[in-house]
């Protein structure tokens, strides 16, 4: 039987180390460290270093020894230790998983089915995306140009609390494919997962100080990495204002950065969408992760010949979701990250009602056992009569709410839609060929999905227009971010 979430939080706090040159590691001022809380109950689950600058200096020393080895191997050698890495994640795939929904609140089934297979993938993908790859060969009538890609060399991959595991992995297997190695500084909130991972990379022989984790606050850890000159690209998921620093400090040293961002994405029904199909996917697209996916739907924008049954229907479907135990195989949603988080959509929900919205479920804490009152909770809440302009409606919450517009034409619904500071992904719901394509193109954004959402191939491009971020990862885009791509031209005289 699975054990309850009181019998999972330990009487006394594990301390988890930095991980630098393989080794388990303190801070270096060895008093400071700070606690990993457990968002569905409240209580202090472990302790994590404090990182300062010495910490930071020391793993980026590690990653440059390493990369200097690692450098001179082959692709496929390079591919064999993905795919090691990622047998060894399955093989513990159940600890991975509990350790998500430990530092998260998410529940673990989702934890286990969406995060770590995902992490699995991940490492699986760029396996096979380095065994199968080609550059480019470009024939003249008297030369050959052949690209070939060269690692960039120490890269620092700093990550989010939303997705721990899914998104470092999804920089960490490219980076390491393409020859460079890796300082990693996870979300403070987060860190258990990229410290399980330290130990597999020991597991399977990687080269000691590959993959180095420094904990720590991203003020202090943070910066110290961004503008350090040892660090020669930055990729960053995380908040806009957050990704506003991250790009000041690496422009001066013109570090290659990725930056993926918030979102605020609106999803386009119209009144040819098949309804039942389009309110279960939209359930799904908001509520996925208590909607804290930078891609999650939140501004949902319906036509108003179907706005009455619409909603009607997507209310009813929220309203069964079950928020509850993460340990519960029911549980639909789990907790928020954190109490900060929770007060900060509390106030959102707020400031739509100040802007004369109604809300038609949720909009408040749920009632919740004993066991887990303690914790950062949120109803799944959807809210309507509110102008397109409210605050709720342009900026990013982040959690389990969205509010409902009502359009009438095409051209309305493209301008709402494009009306805010970012560009992530955007949802299209119609059975009309013409106009799904119409509209997607329409769309500024970096993603669109037609009658879908979240329905990944990992070969495409992922990444954001205007706020929501630069640069695009995801398959060969991925190879080229983590590498510089060198132009030979080799003279073939005439004879
Ligand atoms: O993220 P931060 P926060 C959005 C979401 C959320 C808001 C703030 O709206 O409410 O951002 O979340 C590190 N230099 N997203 O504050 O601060 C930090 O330690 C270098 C969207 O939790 O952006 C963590 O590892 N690093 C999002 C990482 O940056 C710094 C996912 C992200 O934290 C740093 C999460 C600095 N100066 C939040 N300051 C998405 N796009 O998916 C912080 N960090």
């Amino acid at each position: 039987m699975k054990p309850s979430i009181a019998e999972l939080i330990p009487s006394t706090p594990a301390t988890l180390s930095n991980w630098i040159a393989g080794e388990p590691v303190g801070p270096m001022s060895h008093a400071y460290y700070m606690d990993n809380v457990n968002p569905a109950t409240g209580k202090v689950i472990s302790k994590i270093p404090r990182s300062q600058d010495m910490d930071v200096q020391a793993a980026l020393r590690a990653a440059q020894s390493a990369q200097l080895i690692w450098k001179k191997t082959s692709l496929p050698e390079r591919a064999d230790l993905l795919e090691s890495i990622a047998d060894a994640i399955e093989a513990r795939k159940d600890e991975f998983a509990q350790a998500e929904s430990l530092d998260t609140g998410k529940p673990f089934h989702i934890a286990k089915n969406v995060d770590i297979s995902r992490a699995i993938s991940n490492f699986r993908f760029f396996t096979g995306a380095i065994r199968h790859d080609e550059t480019g060969c470009h024939m003249m009538g008297d030369a050959l140009n052949y690209t070939v890609r060269k690692p960039l060399g120490v890269v620092a991959l700093i990550t989010p609390w939303n997705l721990p595991l899914y998104l470092l992995s999804w920089k960490l297997a490219p980076a390491i494919a393409m020859g460079n190695a890796v300082v990693a500084k996870p979300s403070e909130l987060t860190p258990t997962t990229a410290t399980l991972l330290a130990e597999i990379f020991n597991e399977v022989g990687a080269p000691k100080g590959l993959y180095n984790v420094v904990h720590g606050r991203g003020i202090e850890a943070g910066t110290a990495l961004t503008n350090h000159p040892i660090v020669k690209a930055i990729s960053f998921t995380g908040g806009t204002q957050t990704g506003r620093y991250v790009a000041q400090s690496g422009a001066e040293q013109f570090k290659k950065m990725s930056l993926e961002m918030g979102g605020k994405n609106a999803a386009l029904v119209f009144e040819d969408a098949d309804i039942e199909r389009t309110v279960q996917g939209i359930r799904r697209a908001s509520f996925l992760n208590q909607g804290q996916i930078c891609l999650c739907a939140s501004r949902i924008l319906v036509q108003r010949s179907i706005y009455d049954e619409f909603v009607a229907k997507l209310v009813a479907a929220v309203q069964e979701l079950t928020v509850g135990d993460p340990q519960s195989e029911s549980s639909d949603l789990g907790a928020l990250i954190s109490d900060d988080h929770q007060q900060k959509i509390i106030g959102y929900v707020q400031s739509a009602k100040r802007d004369g919205g109604k809300v038609l479920c949720g909009g408040s804490i749920p009632e919740l056992s004993d066991e887990i009152r303690g914790g950062s909770w949120f109803q799944p809440t959807v809210i309507v009569d509110l102008p397109t302009s409210c605050k709720i409606s342009m900026e990013e919450v982040f959690g389990p709410v969205v509010v409902v517009h009502p359009f009438d034409t095409e051209e309305e619904a493209i301008e709402i839609a494009n009306g805010t500071q970012y560009g992530l992904a955007a949802t299209v719901w119609t059975q009309n060929l013409e106009r799904a394509h119409r509209v997607s193109v329409a769309m500024d954004t970096g993603l669109v999905w037609v009658n879908t959402w979240l329905h990944r191939d990992l070969r495409t491009p992922f990444g954001g227009v205007k706020n929501s971020g630069i640069g695009r990862e995801g398959g060969h885009y991925s190879l080229d971010f983590y590498s510089n791509a060198q132009n030979i031209c080799i003279s073939l005289p005439r004879s």
